[in-house]
């Protein structure tokens, strides 16, 4: 096989629009085994990224050894990226995974049993729940567990102890991407499938960096590119990436800019009758303030504000407007940057104007970024309800409290749920006393760390971390208890085009470690939440079991799973929900009849004011009579809110490389992944560097109001005014203590802000201000990837 680090993408198999993608299929092994070694092949699924890439797990003498692409599997007909191929399983087989749990004894963490660990954990929750109450108590999750495990810490959090303090990262990834849904559409699912590559004719990239963060969705679509009928492509991003390199017309918008260019798009896509009046009119309300909002974002207006050519934005919104079949997808340049729901909903509403929706080609991805983010919005481990039930619908309530045995009274629903910065916040201000962290190292994922790192290490807090590997965040624990990972376990998880996949067990976890779902069962048998009649709360032996109670809470819900079995998901593809009664097989788009889930008894929630995040009442919801029609919502550009000035003359934008996921426990252990992307780097203009006297590779210092970085330097094609870091270097292989950062600090997070999206509470990790020094020379060139969106400027690949 060819060498698949360089080779991101791998050999291509190009094809027309409207044929099957042809299959390819990718493996990898150790060492220099081959396919015949293998004892047996066990069916799962990729979990380094949304894509969600069918695979089987090969295992010899009871060791994970290697994995292969499923040929069979919709999404990825067989093809893994370099995460998949060298991390999935190197990531998981690791002499330094915990294998018992820790506890604080004397201010360090000593090995202990299970029994000491959960006694400890249930100690002092149930004092506190005796003491203080339920608000006492906080729990950050992930997007990276199984589906099972977030509706069993779900129905705990919200059955068991009545706290509204529960969320995810994913807030911190695609909170933005469910709320633009649920505004436009009135309930979280995605609209369109991968399937929309095969067949469309144009493909706009919202802040997405695909080739490097869905390698295998990009490989479909450079096999279109290569193709005989190529659709065309358009990328908004202020880095040169390769979306940028191949594109039509590329955009690089100054960071925080999105959404004047999305007023400039529309407003032109209005001005040219570029419209489905039919559609408008019969399947969409508010036409008539979108166009009143968008008046005055000409294509030069927004050329000023965004830094791009008006003719540009110009020849961008042809596209649009000419094209039969546009698939859009929008990511973190949108959903992490300043008005991320406001943006976004303009990309939904280019799509409702021209009523480009449910059929093949004409499709709307507002993609995910972790595997399993869609299941934590689905089963409410975050700020969601479980079913995409509405938290201001007491028959939701009613419906979810009968599910489960309990007084409707004791689920959350007084006020919004808490989002995952204000969890935070009340740990430092000291009404959160116990917060449990599974899956998750905020300690370099959050913003502004040095603050971050304060509250966890904060002596009131107890702090409880669930985890596969000793991070970050874990040093700072009270307790640590060891995870089974991925390969070690059992469970389902939904990809960002809705396609369901089982994840079988392939071997033993290490030393006592436990799935994540025996912990969560553990803890809730252990503090004794019962139901109405007194019996125990969750009663459920094993993941197969906690899986056919999520059907039943999923019945006649959106997202229905209903149709679904363990053993309907083996043996042959993954299975886009809705599935049930009436779609056995799945359901690979949605709203092929215009018809969407904003009626008042059923849709996720009322929506808000995209400007100020103001709920919008029940009553006048219902008085706008949605009757089945999505919403055309827009507000006004406001610019960030931290904008560079004399003293921090640069933005600040941060983001991945292809070679590590998030902070790298996985990837760095790939002995070829780290050894791509071995340290940290900043990306900076060639404009800036000369101005600044800084060469390839010299040491420079990134300093915000917040906090500095130093690494070295390279001079790549970012757009002028603007620094890139990757956000991926934290401290846990740099010798650093916990708590402290080594003296040379290298995680991005440093320097980002504590500031939200109104609407969707996503964090802003996309624009700050910052300065930039030169404080040296370095060794030779950055150790970036020169294979990527980081290559030196005027480097092809
Ligand atoms: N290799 C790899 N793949 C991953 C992951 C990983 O860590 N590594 N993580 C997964 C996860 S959880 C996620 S959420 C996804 C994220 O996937 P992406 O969103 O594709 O990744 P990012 O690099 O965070 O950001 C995308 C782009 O946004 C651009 N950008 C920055 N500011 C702005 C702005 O103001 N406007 C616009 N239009 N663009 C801007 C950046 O230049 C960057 O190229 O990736 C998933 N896949
Ligand atoms: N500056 C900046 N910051 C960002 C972003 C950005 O673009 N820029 N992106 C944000 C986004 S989109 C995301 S998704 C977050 C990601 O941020 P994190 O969630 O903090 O990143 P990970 O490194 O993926 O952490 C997951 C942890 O779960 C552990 N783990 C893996 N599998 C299991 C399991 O099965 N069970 C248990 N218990 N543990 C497991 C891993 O070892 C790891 O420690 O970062 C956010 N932070
Ligand atoms: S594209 Fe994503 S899911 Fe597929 S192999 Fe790569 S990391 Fe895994
Ligand atoms: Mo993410």
């Amino acid at each position: 096989m060819a060498d698949r680090i360089t080779d991101i993408w791998g050999t291509r198999t190009p094809f027309a629009a409207g044929g099957d993608w042809p299959a390819r299929v990718d493996f990898a092994l150790n060492g220099n085994l081959k396919e015949d070694d293998v004892d047996h092949w066990v069916q799962s699924a990729c979990v380094l990224c949304s894509n969600g890439c069918g695979c089987d797990i090969a295992v010899k003498d009871g060791v994970m050894v290697g994995i292969r692409g499923r040929a069979q599997d919709r999404v990825n007909k067989g093809r893994l990226g370099p995460k998949g191929l060298f991390a999935s399983w190197q990531g998981v087989v690791n002499k330094d995974r915990l294998t018992r749990p820790l506890i604080r004894e004397g201010g360090r963490l000593v090995e202990t049993d299970w029994d000491t660990a959960m006694s400890r954990v249930v100690e002092r929750s149930k004092q506190l729940l005796a003491d203080k109450g339920p608000l006492s108590h906080g729990f950050y999750t992930s997007g990276q567990l199984f589906l099972e495990e977030y509706y069993a810490l779900a129905v705990i959090g919200k059955a068991g102890i009545g706290t509204p303090h529960m969320d995810g990262n994913t807030r911190l990834c695609t909170a933005t991407a469910a709320t633009a849904l649920k505004e436009t559409f009135g309930a979280d699912g995605q609209p369109g499938a991968y399937e929309d590559i095969d067949s469309c004719d144009a493909i706009f990239l919202y802040g997405h960096n695909m080739p490097e963060t869905q390698t295998v969705l990009w490989s479909r679509v450079l096999d279109r590119l290569e193709g005989p009928t190529p659709p065309k492509l358009v990328c908004v991003d202020p880095r040169n990436t390769e979306v940028a390199r191949h594109a039509n017309v590329h955009l690089a918008v100054r960071p925080g800019t999105n959404l004047a260019l999305m007023h400039a798009l529309i407003r032109e896509v209005l001005e040219n009758g570029w419209l489905d009046a039919r559609y408008i009119q019969e399947h969409t309300l508010g036409f008539d303030e979108l166009k009143g909002t968008v008046e005055q974002w000409t294509p030069e207006a927004a050329a000023d504000v965004c830094g791009v050519a008006a003719a540009d934005i110009r020849e961008a919104a042809r596209i649009f407007g000419t094209s039969s079949n546009v698939l859009s997808t929008v990511l973190q340049g949108f959903y992490q940057s300043s008005q991320a729901t406001a943006s976004s909903c303009q990309v939904n509403n280019l799509h409702l104007l021209r009523g480009m929706l449910g059929r093949p080609g004409a499709g709307l991805l507002q993609m995910n970024g972790q595997p399993t983010a869609q299941n934590n919005r689905e089963c409410g481990a975050d700020g969601d309800l479980p079913g995409f039930r509405n938290w201001g619908n007491q028959e939701h309530i009613g419906e979810l409290a009968k599910l489960w045995n309990v007084d409707p009274a004791i689920i959350p629903h007084w006020a919004p749920p808490t989002h995952a910065l204000q969890i935070f916040r009340y740990a430092e201000q000291g009404s959160i006393n116990f917060l449990w962290v599974s899956a998750t190292n905020p300690a370099v994922s959050m913003p502004e760390l040095h603050r971050i790192r304060d509250i966890l290490a904060k002596h009131e807090l107890f702090l409880v971390v669930q985890d596969m590997y000793l991070t970050e965040t874990a040093q700072l624990a009270d307790v640590v208890l060891p995870a089974a990972a991925w390969g070690e376990k059992t469970g389902t998880f939904t990809n960002a085009s809705r396609v369901v996949h089982l994840s079988d067990k392939a071997v033993d976890p290490p030393g006592v470690a436990r799935s994540d779902l025996s912990i969560f069962l553990d803890y809730s048998r252990r503090m004794g939440f019962t139901t109405l009649d007194g019996s125990p709360l969750l009663t459920w032996e094993g993941a197969e079991e906690a899986f056919e109670a999520w059907k039943e809470c999923s019945r006649g819900r959106p997202c229905d799973y209903t149709g679904l079995t363990y053993a309907k998901l083996r043996g042959g593809s993954g299975i886009p929900w809705p599935c049930n009664d009436g779609n056995p097989d799945g359901t690979t788009r949605l709203y092929a009849d215009g018809l969407f889930p904003t009626d008042p008894d059923y849709c996720e929630n009322y929506g808000h004011d995209l400007l100020t995040g103001a709920e919008v009442e029940p009553a006048s919801y219902r008085a706008s009579a949605p009757n089945g029609r999505a919403f055309l919502k827009t507000t006004q550009y406001h610019p960030p809110h931290e904008e560079p000035d004399s003293d921090y003359p640069l933005r600040y934008t941060t983001g991945r490389t292809a070679y590590h996921f998030h902070t790298r426990t996985k990837t760095a252990r790939s002995r070829e992944l780290n050894a791509a992307a071995p340290k940290m780097w900043v990306e900076i203009s060639v404009k800036d560097a000369s101005e600044l006297g800084i060469s390839e590779g010299d040491i420079v210092r990134v300093t915000s109001r917040r906090g500095r970085i130093e690494a070295p330097a390279r001079v790549s094609g970012v757009r002028p005014g603007t620094v890139f870091a990757p956000f991926h270097y934290g401290y846990w292989d740099s010798g650093a203590d916990a708590g402290e950062t080594s003296r040379h600090a290298t995680a991005a997070n440093e320097l980002t802000l504590t500031e939200w999206d109104p609407v969707s509470k996503q964090p802003i990790f996309k624009n700050a201000a910052v300065k930039v020094e030169r404080l040296g020379n370095g060794t030779g060139p950055a150790p970036a990837p020169a294979t990527t969106a980081s290559r030196p400027e005027g480097r092809q690949l």
